[in-house]
């Protein structure tokens, strides 16, 4: 995870959010080169669009595979690698289209740097937040159950579903088989030698996401041919990609599916249990804080670590010139993190549970946006940006 990059790229989100109109939007969990976002209000890409650091390696072949080839070996593999009949999946990609937008859009150059203090406004507006509150309320039982079973406050749930997608307001048009197709076969390459692994890696991912679509229409029933998304194949409320679908999805209403596109128990049950899941041991913490707002000494440098695991101890953290502006609970620990606000560089210590967002799309604003537009809905202030 090299944060710098993320820094920098304004973007991202659980795969690649659904192209909305507007304004620029951070790229999806990408690491090393990020995905175009499109411009509009949050829906940042989806955080496992990206792939890990790309570090040299010899042993990947990186020489073009003709189509007919790659595309044979892909019927193949996945049908025994899903116990699917081959005829079935040949069948489906009969219908998959090549999509001159989807390559566009995958193209486009990163966004220009932007600071926190203009990234917050285009995520956390009026209508974003009071959208929230009205949703939070129509859902309130349900939202309430899961946070009961979870541990992951209802408003954080809310808030995720409002930057991913205004709250099922835009959830992608695409359809989900062609954009997955046409980054599966034809990733869109730069020429230039030094992102050739990157890319290859890249197109490997969403390959093994088209073959993990598969597996899902036949588990959950999914229609392929119907199904809409973002351009990179994230689907839902909260734009999940295949792979997360099938292994944080959970069936919230017990009704025997999930059903990530209509059925609130589900959304609420699934988005939650990505939060605890995904992190791993630094998964979401019932009842942690998210971040804290910190000081740094005058004359300290501010200290930016290369990812956002939380490793940091209170004392780590002192000893660096931090001092929380608010009380800590004994034995977290933290990572710091530095934002560009209006008035200068602003300092905060992010949690375990601000680390569980960054999972969802992995950039630092991202999560304080996150973390910020669930204050707001559960009525709290904010600080300046
Ligand atoms: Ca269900």
């Amino acid at each position: 995870m090299t944060r710098r990059v993320l820094a920098c790229l304004l973007t991202l989100g659980l795969v690649a959010c659904a192209t909305q109109p507007k304004s620029p939007t951070p790229p999806p969990q990408a690491r090393s080169a990020p995905p175009p976002r499109t411009p509009s209000g949050p829906t940042p890409a989806p955080a496992e669009t990206s792939v890990e650091a790309v570090k040299p390696d010899a042993s990947i072949d990186l020489t073009p595979v003709p189509f007919e080839v790659a595309r044979a070996n892909f019927i193949r593999d996945t049908a025994a690698r899903f116990a699917l009949d081959p005829a079935s999946i040949e069948a489906v990609l009969s219908q998959a289209n090549f999509r001159d937008d989807v390559v566009a859009l995958m193209s486009k150059p990163a966004e220009r740097t932007i600071g926190w203090s203009e990234y917050r406004p285009r995520f956390i507006t009026a209508a974003r937040i009071n959208g929230g509150k009205a949703f939070l309320e129509t859902h309130r039982a349900e939202l309430m159950r899961v946070q009961e079973r979870t541990g992951v406050p209802a408003e954080i749930i809310v808030s995720i579903l409002g930057v991913e997608t205004s709250y099922g307001g835009y959830t992608g048009k695409h359809r989900v088989l062609d954009a997955l197709y046409t980054l599966a076969f034809r990733y869109p390459r730069s020429g230039n030698p030094d992102r050739a692994l990157y890319e290859h890696k890249r197109e490997q991912f969403f390959r093994d996401e088209l073959a993990q679509l598969f597996a899902l229409g036949k588990e959950q029933g999914i229609d392929l041919l119907s199904q809409t998304g973002s351009y990179a194949g994230a689907m839902g409320m909260g734009q999940f990609m295949p792979s997360s679908y099938r292994q944080f999805g959970v069936d919230g209403d017990g009704d025997g599916r999930i059903n990530l596109m209509t059925d609130f128990d589900d959304i609420f049950s699934s988005v939650a249990n990505y939060f605890v899941k995904k992190g791993g041991a630094y998964g979401w913490e019932r009842g942690g804080p998210v971040a804290v707002m910190a000081t740094l000494a005058p004359g300290r440098e501010a200290f930016n670590p290369d990812d956002w695991t939380p490793t940091w101890t209170m004392s780590d953290l002192a000893a660096r010139g931090y001092t929380p502006k608010a009380p800590v609970p004994a034995g977290l620990t933290a990572t710091p993190v530095t934002l560009a606000a209006s008035d200068g560089p602003q300092y905060w210590l992010g949690f375990r549970n601000y680390y569980a967002i960054t999972r969802y799309n992995n950039s630092k604003m991202y999560a304080m946006a996150v973390f910020q537009l669930s204050e707001a809905i559960a009525g709290r202030e904010l600080p300046p940006a």
